[in-house]
């Protein structure tokens, strides 16, 4: 049995023992203590920092959204203008036309109206007509004259259609890709390309000519070649396609009619011919 001195010694180191016990488990609780306030600290600082750059994208994204918006109602409104130009151009010319037709429509003939009744149909693809030819008894002829078929082309980009007729029922057409006809200080020049169509490539003769009439020579031939040929044309010189030509009934051959060189092989003079454009998108 153990002596009341030993007791007590046992006693008083097992409370030392349990003191210092308390006492480290002390230091780590304060030592855990501030490692969870360091790391507060820390969280509440990474929020702060975060916050502000959401502030940053937020305005960011802001005035990236606003710079879009006014840049697209700007385009938007110069496409709205520039497609109502357009539109309102081709209402006119459209008018134009239509009552060029009404009024040659009433002395038209049966077989002249169905022929005006594709014309129609044209037109409502939005084609300008240039000139109409009929070799008929009841002739007519509507034109708009170079200095509109001017401001018309030197707008944009556009095709021409040249449409044909003989006296034995055939039809035939010509397209050009590219088309324009210069002002009054070029003399009305022309500009035609890329051809397509069954009736041969005989306007290419003609492109990059002055327009010549009877009182003004710009041909390259000695005479005037509108004297000659008698119409009006871009003569070089003189030329194989005359759709301004003389009215022969009939069919016969004569290089003073409404030729078209090569889909005949001759001075056919057609019955028909019809010249129409349209703007061509994109403009290119
Ligand atoms: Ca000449």
């Amino acid at each position: 049995m153990a002596s009341p001195q030993i007791e007590l010694e046992s006693y008083e180191q097992l409370n030392r023992a349990e003191d210092q016990h308390t006492y480290e488990d002390m230091k780590t609780t304060d030592h855990e203590d501030k490692s969870t306030d360091q790391k507060d600290n820390k969280i509440v600082h990474e929020v702060n920092i975060s916050w502000t750059q959401w502030t940053k994208i937020f305005m960011l994204t802001l005035i990236v959204s606003i710079v879009s918006a006014c840049t697209v109602l700007t385009v938007s409104y110069v496409s709205l203008f520039a497609k109502l130009e357009v539109i309102m151009e081709n209402n006119i010319a459209l008018l134009k036309t239509k009552q060029n037709i009404s009024a040659a429509q009433i002395h038209a003939s049966n077989t002249e109206r169905a022929e005006l009744r594709e014309k129609i149909e044209h037109v409502e693809k939005n084609y300008t007509f240039l000139m109409t030819k009929q070799n008929t008894l009841d002739d007519f002829i509507t034109t708009i004259g170079n200095q509109k078929i001017n401001e018309l082309t030197s707008k944009g980009r556009h095709e021409l259609r040249v449409d044909l007729t003989d006296f034995e029922g055939n039809a035939g057409y010509a397209k050009y890709s590219t088309f324009s006809v210069g002002n009054v200080s070029t003399q009305y020049k022309l500009n035609i390309g890329g051809y397509s169509g069954i009736v041969g490539d005989s306007l290419k003769e003609n492109n990059g000519m002055r327009f010549t009439t009877k009182d003004r020579d710009n041909d390259h031939w000695p005479l005037n070649c509108a004297n000659q040929y008698n119409g009006a044309w871009w003569y070089r010189g003189c030329t194989i396609v005359n759709l301004n030509g003389q009215y022969i009934q009939g069919g016969q051959i004569d290089w003073k009619g409404i030729t078209w060189y090569n889909w005949t092989s001759s001075q056919y003079s057609m019955k028909s011919s019809v010249m129409m454009f349209r703007k061509v998108y994109p403009p290119g």
